[in-house]
């Protein structure tokens, strides 16, 4: 049997996928997927990657914490990657024939953390053109639908691109310049103008969706209940690298990459078709 015919997608959720630009994907790994990286995660928190980013100021409750490129680090990670359904997800609902693995985003709120993740859209941050990018984020704790990510339905198709910026709030902030680039609207003054799409959402679902959709998050109000969730980002055949003025996030560099390359390379595995 293919890893597609197997798939828990239906034709009515890429549609949905492509006008909404992002949709909750209900039962989609195994409880075996989630044991085993929810051990990753929590040793990655004990020893981080160096790019990790404690977003929660000293003396504030909880905490915001950040990490990158677990699947270098952690064999479950990897082998999330390359054998779990989730290339063939990806490539699904990308319309690809190719998919690429360009990184990966932990991101835990600790019971208690204030923190808000900002609005903002994750394309302005990769030095990647292309419509064929989409992450799937995939919750290791049962998340209320006031703690989850919150999307603005159809942002991805605004033809429009906003300045990326750092996470943690008030400190130095990206500079990463293109002339695409304007302000992000202040989502949360005109939310009578939007409709947002949020989920109560259990370990083994995922929420997949588009590098241009806007997005952001709560804190994490519970007294008792952590959020940890690993985002993984893939790539389809029209992705393209392409230079950036300034610092993109996450850093990654080291692939030797041209602008107008295709991003496959040792950095940025393609996962299907198996290379070689
Ligand atoms: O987990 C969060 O708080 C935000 C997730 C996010 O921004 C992302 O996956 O791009």
């Amino acid at each position: 049997m293919s890893h597609e015919a197997a798939l828990p997608l239906t034709d009515a959720d890429i549609a949905r996928y492509r006008d909404d630009g992002a949709i909750c994907i209900r039962g989609a790994f195994a409880p075996d997927w989630i044991e085993r990286l929810r051990a990753a995660i929590d040793a990655d928190m004990q020893a981080p990657g160096p790019m990790v980013r404690i977003n929660t100021p000293q003396g504030n409750p909880g905490l915001f914490f950040v990490d990158f490129q677990l699947w270098q680090r952690h064999d479950a990670c990897r082998a999330f990657v390359f054998e779990s359904p989730a290339a063939d997800i990806a490539g699904r609902l990308m319309g690809a024939s190719e998919v690429v693995y360009y990184h990966d985003h932990l991101l835990v709120k600790e019971p208690g953390t204030v923190e808000r993740t900002p609005w903002h859209h994750d394309q302005p941050y990769y030095p990647i053109d292309g419509r064929q990018i989409v992450s799937l984020w995939l919750p290791l704790d049962a998340v209320a639908r006031d703690v989850c990510v919150e999307y603005v339905r159809g942002s991805h198709r605004w033809g429009r691109w906003f300045a990326p910026k750092f996470f943690r709030q008030g400190g130095v902030n990206l500079q990463v310049q293109d002339p695409r680039f304007e302000d992000v609207p202040d989502i949360d003054a005109e939310r009578s103008q939007h409709a947002f799409l949020s989920w109560d959402i259990e370990p083994g679902d995922v929420i997949a969706f588009h590098a241009l959709t806007l997005h952001g998050a709560p804190g994490n109000r519970s007294s008792s209940r952590r959020r940890r969730a690993w985002a993984t980002r893939w790539c389809g055949e029209d992705a393209r690298y392409a230079s950036r003025v300034g610092q993109i996030s996450p850093p990654l560099d080291g692939h030797g990459l041209q602008p107008g390359d295709k991003l496959a390379c040792d950095l940025f595995p393609r996962v299907r078709p198996i290379s070689g």
